[in-house]
């Protein structure tokens, strides 16, 4: 079903997009695979041609530059164009303050990745899926753009746009046969919570102690699930949790 699809993952360099590039690979897609650090793009596309024989191209972007973003994709070569599955995974949070003591700089860091990011990619891939008739739109928001927990007002609202988003592309592309599904995770261990604390390894390790967290392949599996079911078939949103986690702020830890 996804042989030679070409299937587009943003944040592809770790975590859900890496695990995204890796099932989809088996699966036999042509990947474009967009983060801003270059040398893990590479090594992840060198991995997955020895393992499955899978093509990758490149794009070294930062989905907050908008004409960068805008650039990248009028000049994909002919051969790449034709975008079938569009996995918008790009996102990070920063910091856990409180909304009086919080850093602007944080906050402007979430909303230009997690929300205007993921609006330049999807303006710029868009119109050739509506104009070819078919295409799938994958959205990673998280359990956090439904409930909010103390100090992660800004990345939950980044959150809650792309539910607010997710919801109005449905109803935009409406009459068009192309899908839209949002994946709302819980917690999974990924580089997320190290990005969020700076590189504090032990302060990230904690949020996972005790509990047993989704891993980015658990969140993977339901991407790849999503796109492969038949034609009439959306699965418009999923809230994946880990069994460990009942929301935002209740988890059980041994
Ligand atoms: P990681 O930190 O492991 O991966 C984040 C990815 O996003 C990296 O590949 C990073 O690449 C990329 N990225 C960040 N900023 C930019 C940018 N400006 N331009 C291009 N790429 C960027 O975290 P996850 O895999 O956990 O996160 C993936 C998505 O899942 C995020 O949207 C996150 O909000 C969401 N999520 C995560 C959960 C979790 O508990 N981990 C739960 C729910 C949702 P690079 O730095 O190379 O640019
Ligand atoms: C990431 C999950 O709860 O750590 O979106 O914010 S959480």
């Amino acid at each position: 079903m996804l042989e030679n699809a070409i299937v587009l993952i943003t944040g592809a360099s770790s975590g859900i997009g890496a695990a995204c590039a890796t099932l989809f690979a088996r699966s036999g897609a042509k990947l474009i695979l967009v983060a801003r650090r270059q040398e893990r793009l590479q090594e992840l596309a060198a991995e997955l041609q020895q393992a499955y024989g899978a093509s990758s191209y490149l794009l070294t972007l930062d989905v907050r530059d908008r004409a960068a973003v805008q650039q990248a994709f009028q000049s994909l070569p002919p051969a790449w164009a034709e975008i079938d599955i569009l996995i918008n995974n790009a996102g990070l949070s920063r910091g856990l303050d409180k909304l009086h003591s919080g850093a602007v700089e944080d906050w402007e860091e979430m909303i230009d990745t997690n929300l205007k990011g993921l609006l330049y990619v999807t303006r710029a891939v868009l119109p050739g899926m509506v104009e070819r008739g078919r295409g799938h739109v994958v959205n990673i928001g998280s359990i956090a753009g439904r409930q909010t927990y103390p100090g992660g007002a800004v990345y939950c609202a980044s959150k809650a746009a792309v539910r607010a988003i997710s919801e109005g592309l449905k109803l935009d592309l409406l009459g068009t046969s192309i899908r839209v599904t949002e994946i709302q995770p819980g917690l999974v261990e990924t580089e997320f919570s190290q990005v969020r604390f700076r590189g504090d390894r032990e302060r990230a390790a904690a949020v996972y102690r005790g509990l047993t967290p989704l891993t980015a392949m658990d969140v993977a599996e339901v991407v790849l699930f999503a796109v492969t079911r038949p034609p009439h078939v959306n699965l418009s949103e999923v809230l994946l949790l880990p069994t460990d986690q009942a929301s935002t702020t209740m988890v059980h830890r041994r």
